[in-house]
C-alpha cells in the first residue's frame, strides 16, 4: 500500500498552490451564486466502483502485452484497488467478477477491510466456458436452445447472488454474449423468450433488498444479432422482470453518434436506470479511459443525473468498465475516477433556473451556452481539495509514481506471459 508519509510529503509540495486556486475559484463561483463548499462536499461524497478486472492489463483480439507487477489473483487485485482508493478517495468499492474472483467470503471480507474497500455489484460470466463445465456457451447461455445449458447459466447467476450476499453486495449485473452470426441462425422471438424465462428464474432468487442490472450491448461477440442489443430491449427486460430489475448503461455499448444522454433521460423518466459502466470510445466498445475521447458527452450524461438528483428511489450504481492496454491500469483508473467526478462537479455548476428559462423561452443559444458554462469551468481545485481533505493525494498519479508501488509489487508478482490472445 501507499505509505501515508509519502502522501503527506507530496501534498505538502502542492497545498499552497491548491489553496490559492481553490480560493480564487470560490470567489468566482460566489459571483455565480454557487457555494464552492457545497460542491466540494457533494464531490467528496461521490464514489465510483472499480472493476476487479480493470487492474490487470487488458488486450485486444490480436494480443495481450502483460504489464509489470500484474495482479495474480483477487487478493492482489484488492491491493491495487485499495491503492486507487487511498490516493483518489473516489473509489470506495470493488465490483467482483465470478468465477475470476472466486475465494472464501471470509478471506475476501478480511482483505477488503484491510484495504478499506466495500463490494459493489456482482458480475456473472456466461460468455466463456470454464474448465470442467458440463455445458458449453458456444451457442449462447441464458438464451441457448438447450435447456440444460440455460439451467447451468441460471444456476451460475444464482451462485453469484449467493456469493455477493456473503460479501454485502446488493446487486447482480448480467451481461450475456448471446446472439447470432448469420441471418436465419436463430429465431429472434424464441431466443428472447428463452432469455426472459431464464432471467425470471434468476430474478426469483434475488433477495428483497437486491437489484438486478441487465446490460445491453449492440454487437460483439455475436456480429449479426445480439439478444440484448439496445436500451429498448433492455427496457423491455426490466419491465418484464419487475421492480427489482433495472437497465445498465455502458457508455461504449451503442452505435457511434447515438445520443446516450437522451437514453439516460428516458430511463430515468420511467424509473428504470440502474447504473453505468463508465469508459470512452471512438468506434465501438473500445473500453478506453473515461473522458479520454469525449469529455463533453460524459458531462451531458451527468447533466441528466444531476437533473434527477433527489428523485425518489433514484440511486444509480456507478462503475468504471475499461480495458488498459498501454497504460499502468492503476494510473488509468485513478485518472478515470477523477474524470467521472469532474463531470459530476461541472454538471453541479449548471444554472438550472437560467437553463429552464431559456428552454421555456425557446432561446436555443442561451440554453446551450448556459449548459456549456458548467463544462467550461475548471473544477480541478474542487476535486483536489475534496481528495486532500479526505486524506487522499492532491495529485494522485504523481504521488503514486513517487511511491514506487509498481516496482515493489513487480518484485513479488511474476510477469505472466501473454500466451492467450484476446480481451481479458
Ligand atoms: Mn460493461
Amino acid at each position: 500500500m501507499i505509505d501515508k508519509t509519502i502522501i503527506d510529503a507530496e501534498n505538502e509540495k502542492r497545498i499552497k498552490g491548491l489553496q490559492a486556486d481553490f480560493d480564487a475559484l470560490g470567489e468566482h463561483l460566489d459571483r455565480r451564486g454557487i457555494s464552492i463548499d457545497s460542491v466540494r462536499a457533494k464531490v467528496a461524497a461521490y464514489g465510483v466502483a472499480v472493476p476487479s478486472w480493470g487492474v490487470g492489463t487488458g488486450g485486444t483480439r490480436f494480443a495481450r502485452f502483460p504489464g509489470e507487477g500484474e495482479p495474480r489473483h483477487i487478493f492482489d487485485k484488492l491491493d491495487d484497488c485499495g491503492v486507487i482508493q487511498s490516493l483518489t478517495r473516489a473509489t470506495p468499492s470493488v465490483s467482483l467478477h465470478i468465477p475470476w474472483d472466486k475465494a472464501p467470503a471470509a478471506d475476501l471480507l478480511a482483505k477488503a477491510a484491510e484495504v478499506g474497500l466495500g463490494f459493489d455489484a456482482m458480475n456473472s460470466n456466461t460468455f466463456q466456458d470454464q474448465p470442467g463445465q458440463a455445458q458449453s456457451y458456444k451457442f449462447g447461455s441464458l438464451s441457448n436452445a438447450d435447456a440444460a445449458t440455460r439451467q447451468q447459466a441460471v444456476d451460475h447467476n444464482i451462485e453469484c447472488i449467493e456469493i455477493g450476499r456473503a460479501l454485502g453486495s446488493k446487486a447482480l449485473t448480467v451481461w450475456i454474449g448471446d446472439g447470432s452470426n448469420f441471418p436465419g441462425q436463430t429465431n429472434f422471438t424464441r431466443q428472447f423468450e428463452r432469455y426472459l424465462d431464464a432471467m425470471r428464474a434468476v430474478y426469483a432468487a434475488l433477495p428483497d433488498d437486491w437489484r438486478v442490472f441487465t446490460e445491453h450491448k449492440m454487437y460483439e461477440p455475436a456480429f449479426y444479432s445480439t439478444v440484448v442489443q439496445d436500451w429498448g430491449t433492455n427496457y423491455l427486460i426490466a419491465q418484464e422482470l419487475g421492480p427489482k430489475a433495472f437497465c445498465l448503461v455502458d457508455l461504449g455499448h451503442h452505435a457511434p453518434n447515438v445520443n446516450i444522454e437522451m437514453i439516460v433521460a428516458r430511463l430515468i423518466q420511467f424509473g428504470k436506470l440502474g447504473g453505468f459502466h463508465f469508459n470512452d470510445s471512438k468506434y465501438g466498445d473500445d473500453d478506453l479511459d473515461t473522458g479520454s475521447i469525449d469529455p463533453y458527452r460524459l458531462f451531458l450524461v451527468f447533466n441528466e443525473l444531476v437533473e434527477a438528483e433527489g428523485k425518489p428511489g433514484f440511486t444509480p450504481a456507478h462503475m468504471l468498465d475499461q480495458s488498459h492496454n498501454v497504460t499502468d491500469p492503476i494510473e488509468s483508473l485513478m485518472v478515470s475516477a477523477t474524470e467521472v467526478q469532474r463531470a459530476y462537479a461541472q454538471a453541479l455548476l449548471v444554472d438550472r433556473t437560467a437553463l429552464y428559462a431559456a428552454q421555456e423561452g425557446n432561446d436555443a443559444l442561451m440554453a446551450t451556452t448556459t449548459l456549456k458554462r458548467g463544462f467550461r469551468t475548471d473544477v480541478e481545485p474542487i476535486l483536489a481539495m475534496a481528495r486532500y481533505q479526505s486524506g487522499g493525494a492532491i495529485d494522485p498519479v504523481a504521488t503514486y509514481r513517487a511511491s514506487g508501488y509498481r516496482a515493489k509489487v513487480a518484485a513479488v508478482r511474476p510477469k505472466v506471459s501473454g500466451a492467450g490472445g484476446g480481451i481479458v
